[in-house]
């Protein structure tokens, strides 16, 4: 008995010795020295955030503007419903983090009663002029547990003295004012667009600044720092601060994004879509946009918001691609965002949730290459322990190395995330991902940078292993977190057109979705005729289509759409232009631009026979800018292409707001040959464009 205690407590001992020298061995392994710059706290912690709103809202939401010239009418702001609680909610739902409001835009409004101005809510009619935008959105967000960002204009159109020396101690006054009254700020961002015409007092000119010099920003920057020890500066305009614009509002970064700039010099677009790989200091991007094409609200967008593949598609390139995501919400005049930019926002969330909801490489067994002076504090398990401060890395001389996640069963998935160590500086300059499917490595994705987080999307595989090569960096890599999942298809129904040629042709939202149809009015099933490509038709055409995905049984809603006589013997008189024939191809996203120095303007088709005719459709433009939209019309229709008969005219009502199929009905009437002619546009402009022209035929 007593022998068996002291050979047990030997055997402890020489356990407990074993365990010590191990310890000492994995502990004298020494942790990676930084590779080049290195985020800081603040900088660190708002990259976590990765997803935060933007709030549009100034006296322009009441004048349809996008940019206020600064001598809006103060009675203007009265926003009956105002609730910063419902954009916070909305926000908190979405999954976001934080929100950032446009405290003052370019015209100078304040959404906060400044002592410094008379141009703020403090003279408007909202609440007797006792009401403070700002406080109430700083109130929604402490309730909400989300962190709040001011936007501020450094261009005032309606200051005096802009352009002065003395307005930039207004502007610093106001700053003050703004960091100091609404407790922790997170950020804060300070517009490019600088100088230009204006109000300014009644001064109603143009007025230049030097923008490298004008805002004398580094004392700014310290009064900054000082009020918000930890807040982050975003700045695309002057001098180097903490965070930096893509070049684009259009919601991605470039593939390859180092988190790196020079801290002075230019920056051209270059530089702010890839960042500089040997840049000498940490400034990552922050990818903004709005969930509808334009910043501030106007009604003629309501038929524009995002759509979920669109808005994914921008999760992708700015989350997974080592950027941060800025999504914007512009206010409606009542006060508060609209349902469907709501309902965008949160099928985003919802979406994002289920692509990420399991990560399949928890359940695997790591392997790597080389693993650092081969200790257990820095091997390939730590890539998927779930803990951001360990990390599985290199020997320092190994720049080049794979790691392997072994699933241990056949396992499908189609998304690879993977999260760098950043604190000590971002490493990895190429790399690919493979997989082992019937005993051979295919490689499923290539790509550049990783930084903060890179996430990839491949066709759905099913693979028994997946390997991650480090092809290139710029030291030894240090991969903190890896992620391996299964997003389910985005099940939106499918867009059905019919082109010239009288092909039906159907795309799923997502490409991996099948397609089936219907072409004799039934209700499509999984059952019904699968879509393999476009499909000739002939004559009149109803056409129901779904997508489904077959795993989750899951089917989208049904799309329905009915065609007339194909457009194939058309020919657009009197046109070189190639493009007119993007009129007729059935797809109301390709538009084309008729030259033209005059209106009225005339657009003649030749339809190849004789055909009865009882009315046309007309599809304008939906694109952002000039659309050309034509409100005033007339119709005529003649069989020999000399003598035409008016058969209708007019105006397209309400087209400006909602850019979608018009369409004008009357007698039937016997053509060869139809003239469209646009007398006027919504612009009262001479820009004149058309998305689609058909016609109602017997
Ligand atoms: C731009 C501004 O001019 C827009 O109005 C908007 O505020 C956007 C976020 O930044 O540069």
């Amino acid at each position: 008995m007593k022998l068996r205690r002291i050979i047990a407590q030997k055997s402890r001992f020489r356990m407990l010795l074993f365990a010590g020298v191990f310890f000492t061995a994995c502990s004298n392994v020494e942790v990676p020295e930084p590779v080049g710059p290195v985020p800081s706290e603040n900088q660190l912690r708002w990259q976590e955030m990765e997803q935060y709103a933007f709030i549009h809202f100034s006296l322009n939401t009441y004048t349809d503007q996008s940019w206020g010239f600064g001598d809006e009418d103060i009675n203007l702001f009265n926003p009956a419903e105002l609730d910063a609680r419902q954009w916070a909610r909305i926000c908190k739902e979405a999954g976001m983090k934080g929100i950032i409001i446009t405290a003052k835009h370019h015209s100078g409004f304040c959404l906060w009663p400044s002592e410094y101005t008379e141009y703020s809510v403090k003279n408007a009619p909202w609440k007797d002029g006792k009401g403070d935008v700002v406080r109430e959105l700083a109130d929604a967000c402490e309730e909400y547990g989300l962190k709040l960002g001011i936007y501020v204009s450094p261009w005032d159109r309606n200051h005096p003295d802009y352009g002065k020396p003395e307005y930039i101690t207004y502007f610093r006054n106001q700053i003050k004012e703004l960091l100091t009254n609404y407790g922790p700020i997170f950020e804060i961002w300070f517009d490019g667009a600088n100088g230009g015409t204006g109000y300014y007092g009644g001064a109603n000119e143009n007025r230049k600044i030097d923008r490298t010099t004008y805002y004398d920003w580094q004392p700014t920057y310290k009064m900054i720092r000082e009020l918000q020890p930890d807040i982050v500066i975003w700045n695309d305009g002057g001098d180097r601060a903490d965070l930096r614009w893509v070049g684009t509002e259009a919601g991605y970064v470039g593939e390859t994004n180092w988190s790196l700039l020079n801290a002075t010099g230019e920056v051209p677009w270059e530089m702010l879509h890839h960042g500089v790989e040997d840049g000498d200091s940490w400034v990552p991007a922050e990818v903004n946009t709005s969930i509808r094409p334009e910043w501030f609200y106007h009604p003629s967008e309501d038929a524009k918001v995002k759509t979920l593949p669109h808005l994914m598609d921008t999760y992708y390139n700015s989350i997974g691609r080592n950027g941060t995501f800025l999504l914007n919400f512009p206010i409606m005049p009542n006060g508060l965002i609209h349902p469907s930019d709501e309902k965008a926002a949160l099928d985003l969330a919802h979406a994002v949730d289920e692509a990420f909801a399991v990560n399949l490489a928890d359940e695997g067994r790591t392997e790597a290459t080389n693993v650092r002076g081969k200790s257990g504090k820095f091997n390939a398990s730590k890539a998927i322990d779930g803990d951001k401060e360990t990390y599985w890395a290199t020997d320092d001389s190994v720049t080049v190395a794979s790691l392997t996640i072994d699933f241990g069963k056949p396992t499908t998935f189609n998304r690879f995330m993977a999260q760098e160590y950043i604190r000590l500086g971002q490493r990895v300059k190429s790399f690919t991902v493979e997989v082992l499917v019937a005993s051979e490595w295919k490689e499923v994705a290539k790509a550049t940078t990783i930084g903060y987080k890179r996430i990839l999307r491949f066709p759905t595989v099913e693979a028994t292993q997946l390997r991650l090569n480090i092809t290139g960096s710029k030291a030894c890599p240090l991969i903190s977190n890896i992620g391996v999942y299964n997003a389910p298809q985005i099940l939106t129904s499918p867009t059905v057109i019919r082109n010239q040629a009288g092909d039906v042709i159907i795309t799923p939202a997502d490409p991996e979705s099948e397609v089936f149809y219907t072409m004799d009015g039934s209700h499509p099933t999984h059952d019904s005729k699968k879509y393999s490509g476009p499909v000739k038709t002939d004559g009149k055409l109803e056409v129901k289509a779904i997508a489904y995905e077959p795993s989750s049984r899951k089917s989208s809603q049904v799309s329905h759409e009915t065609f007339g006589r194909p457009r194939k013997d058309w020919k657009i008189l009197g046109v070189e232009d190639k493009k007119a024939y993007e009129i007729l191809d059935g797809n109301p996203e390709t538009a084309w631009h008729q030259n033209t120095k005059d209106l009225p303007v005339d657009l003649v088709i030749d339809l190849g026979t004789e055909l009865n005719i009882r009315g046309f459709l007309y599809h304008p433009d939906m694109g952002l800018w000039n659309p050309g939209i034509i409100s005033d019309y007339q119709f005529f229709v003649s069989t020999d292409n000399k003598k035409w008969k008016l058969v209708s005219e007019g105006e397209f009502s309400n087209i400006k707001n909602n850019p979608l199929w018009q369409t004008k009905q009357f007698d039937q009437e016997k053509a060869r040959f139809i003239k469209f002619r646009a007398l006027r546009n919504t612009e009262d402009n001479n820009n004149i464009k058309y998305a689609e022209v058909d016609l109602i035929t017997d």
